[in-house]
């Protein structure tokens, strides 16, 4: 089997599901999550998100030409979301001007440190970012109100497609990289599952 994303979702199953599969979703879909967890995690996601965007802005800087359009639609999306996470918190009257948590804060800083990597992990690394919140949101199934907008974010038919796209220019590149890139690649798509593990479980400790 070539070097691909489905491989390395084969080989790291088990740290892939926890990864995707948390007491914080599964609580956001029963309608149990107190709101002091669901509100940390909504501020720490938003600072993370601030985090991303800057790294997204990084994976452009080095891509091939033919990757653009995808990651700049993916920029665009950015600076909606942004937005959106500003008025969500505002309706919850949250502060955004606090600290981040440890957990948030060494995610952020990984994400800064894939700059100085080659494009096949930076690639790898985004596909795999946007996919553990896509099938997370995904796979608790019908979230009620008001989970059910957040779920809708990640979990919808289009930014699915557009994982599937990610996963593709990843594919592509990681296919014809070096060994020790694709090593590298590998050691990212661990090191998010881990980071996403982390981050939900910070959330579901405000409780
Ligand atoms: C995403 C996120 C998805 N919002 N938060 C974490 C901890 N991991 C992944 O990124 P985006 O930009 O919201 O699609």
């Amino acid at each position: 089997m070539s070097f691909t994303c489905t491989k390395l979702l084969l080989t790291h199953s088990q740290i892939w599901h926890s990864a995707t599969i948390h007491p914080f979703l599964q609580q956001c879909h029963l309608g149990t999550i107190k709101s002091e967890q669901f509100n940390t995690w909504l501020v720490q996601d938003y600072f993370f998100v601030v985090e991303f965007t800057r790294m997204v802005g990084r994976v452009l800087a080095s891509a091939p030409l033919h990757h653009f359009d995808v990651i700049l639609g993916g920029l665009a999306a950015l600076q909606d979301e942004l937005s959106w996470f500003k008025q969500k918190a505002a309706q919850r009257q949250l502060n955004l001007d606090t600290k981040r948590q440890p957990k948030c804060q060494e995610y952020c800083e990984y994400m800064h440190s894939l700059g100085s990597k080659p494009y096949p992990v930076q690639a790898t690394a985004f596909w795999a970012i946007e996919l553990a919140y896509n099938q997370g949101w995904q796979l608790p199934g019908e979230m009620p109100v008001p989970y059910n907008e957040f779920a809708n974010r990640w979990g919808n038919a289009g930014f699915t497609e557009y994982v599937k796209i990610l996963e593709q220019q990843a594919d592509e590149v990681l296919q014809v990289a070096a060994a020790d890139i694709q090593q590298q690649a590998e050691e990212a798509f661990v090191k998010v599952a881990k980071f996403e593990q982390n981050f939900w479980q910070m959330a579901f400790n405000a409780g």
